[in-house]
């Protein structure tokens, strides 16, 4: 039995730094587009079904502004949306992605797109690149 427990303990320790290289949280900065001066951040953070996003933007309109994820850079971003996220309203929004991984995000090409309004969604306000 002490044998197990001493096993199961090493098993532990070599599992624990391919853990560790996983990233949890993710910080990016959103870059204001087309003179919206829309700057902040995008908080993307590891949860046990999905990943959490919660943008913050600086001198943000009244209206409800539709925010996805895209495939692409900011300079060079796919029109159509990949991952739904909730409206950034008044500068602030906060959902759940489910059933993808940080990690996932990080080994392909995505960024933060915020639009205009629901409007305008040809015009992008604000934009940040999902990259470690
Ligand atoms: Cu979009």
């Amino acid at each position: 039995m002490k044998h197990a427990v001493a096993l199961f303990i090493a098993a532990l320790a070599l599992a624990t730094p391919a853990i560790a290289q996983e990233p949890t949280t993710l910080t990016i900065p959103m870059h204001a587009k087309n003179g919206s001066h829309e700057d902040g951040t995008a908080v993307l953070t590891q949860g046990t079904d999905g990943v959490r996003v919660v943008v913050t933007l600086d001198n943000a309109p009244d209206i409800a502004q539709p925010t996805h994820i895209h495939i692409g850079t900011c300079s060079n971003i796919n029109k159509a949306p990949e991952y739904g996220l909730v409206d950034t309203e008044k500068g602030h929004g906060d959902s759940v992605v489910r059933g993808i991984k940080l990690s996932d995000l990080l080994k392909g090409t995505y960024a933060i797109n915020v639009h205009k309004s629901g409007f305008d969604l040809g015009t992008y306000a604000s934009c940040g690149d999902i990259k470690g």
